[in-house]
C-alpha cells in the first residue's frame, strides 16, 4: 500500500476513536483555500500585485506608508474571497465536526469559507477580511461604500482597515490561548494547509507534539513540521479530506 494511502487509513482509526472521546483539533491555513481559487500568501500572486510582498502589505507600516495600495490589495482580494466557494476539504472538516463530540477548527485564513462550509466552533486567529476595523471599534462591511480606492475615514476620525491581523499585530484576545486549549484537550491535531511559518499560530503543531497528541499533517508539499508528525498526507486538502471523512463514516 502506497505510504500516503497507509497513512490515510491510520489517521481514520485515529479520527474515529478520538470523534467518541478524545476531541479533534484541526489548524488550517491559505492551502485549505487554495482549490477555491484564493490564492495562498506565498504561491505567485498573479496579476497586478506580482513583486509585491504580502507580509510588506499585510502590515500597519504599509497601511501607514501608502493607504492606498493596501486598500486596494485588500478589495481585490476581498472580491475573489466573495465570489468564492468553500470546495470539498472545506465541506469535509464540517462533516467531521457533525460526526464528532468535541471538535475545534483553529483556522490562519481570513476569508469565512469555513464558516460558510458549515463549520460551527471556529477559532479565527487573523481575523475576518470581509468586515473593517478602526483604531477603536469594529465595522461590518455594510459600513463602506463599494469601489473606494482608498480608505475611508471612520466617524472617530481613524482611517478604517480590514479587519484582520497584520504582521506585527497582536491576536484577537485569548484567540491563542483558547486554540492551546483546544489543542492540549484533543487526541488528534490535524495540520492542513500550512506553510508553518507564521507564528505564534506555527507554534501549535509543536505544542500538541510535546504534549503526545498525535498529529497529521495534510499537503502537497513538506513543511518544517512534515518529518516530525506523526502521519504526512502529501495532498490536496480537497481530495484527501473527504476520502479521510468517508472512511471514518463508514466505520
Ligand atoms: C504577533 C492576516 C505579537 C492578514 C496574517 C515569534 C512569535 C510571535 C511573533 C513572531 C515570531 N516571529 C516572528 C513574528 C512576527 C510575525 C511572524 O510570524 N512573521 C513570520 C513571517 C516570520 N507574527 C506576527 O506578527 C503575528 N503577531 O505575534 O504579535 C508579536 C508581534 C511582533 C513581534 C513579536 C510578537 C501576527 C501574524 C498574523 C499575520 N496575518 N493574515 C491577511 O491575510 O492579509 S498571516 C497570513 O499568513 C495568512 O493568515 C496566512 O494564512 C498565514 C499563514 O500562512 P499560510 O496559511 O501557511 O499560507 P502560506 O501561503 O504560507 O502556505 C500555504 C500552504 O498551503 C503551503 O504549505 C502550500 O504547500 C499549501 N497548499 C497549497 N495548496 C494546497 C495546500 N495544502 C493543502 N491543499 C492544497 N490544495
Amino acid at each position: 500500500m502506497l505510504p500516503g494511502q497507509k497513512g490515510i487509513k491510520e489517521v481514520a482509526d485515529w479520527l474515529t476513536s478520538a470523534s467518541g472521546s478524545g476531541g479533534i483539533a484541526v489548524l488550517t491555513g491559505a492551502g485549505v483555500s487554495s482549490e477555491s481559487g484564493i490564492p495562498t500568501f506565498r504561491d505567485k500572486l498573479t496579476g497586478l500585485w506580482e513583486g509585491y510582498d504580502p507580509a510588506k502589505l499585510a502590515s500597519p507600516q504599509g497601511f501607514v506608508a501608502n493607504p492606498a495600495l493596501v486598500w486596494q490589495w485588500y478589495d481585490w482580494r476581498r472580491g475573489i474571497v466573495e465570489a468564492a466557494s468553500p470546495n470539498p476539504g472545506h465541506l469535509a472538516l464540517a462533516r467531521l465536526e457533525q460526526l464528532s463530540q468535541h471538535f475545534t477548527l483553529i483556522t490562519q485564513n481570513v476569508d469565512r469559507l469555513h464558516h460558510r462550509a458549515g463549520s460551527k466552533n471556529i477559532i479565527e486567529l487573523h481575523g475576518n477580511i470581509l468586515n473593517y476595523s478602526c483604531f477603536s471599534k469594529r465595522h461590518p462591511a455594510s459600513f463602506v461604500a463599494p469601489g473606494l480606492t482608498e480608505p475611508p475615514l471612520c466617524h472617530c476620525g481613524s482611517p478604517l482597515r480590514p479587519d484582520v491581523v497584520w504582521f506585527g499585530e497582536s491576536l484577537p484576545a485569548g484567540a491563542m490561548s483558547l486554540a492551546t486549549d483546544a489543542v492540549l484537550s484533543s487526541s488528534v491535531l490535524m495540520v492542513v494547509g500550512t506553510s508553518g511559518l507564521v507564528q505564534p499560530a506555527a507554534s501549535l503543531p509543536y505544542i500538541a507534539l510535546e504534549a503526545g497528541i498525535k498529529v497529521v499533517e495534510i499537503n502537497p508539499v513538506r513543511t518544517p513540521i512534515s518529518d516530525q508528525v506523526d502521519v504526512f498526507v502529501e495532498g490536496p486538502s480537497g481530495g484527501v479530506l473527504p476520502h479521510m471523512v468517508s472512511l471514518v463514516e463508514e466505520r
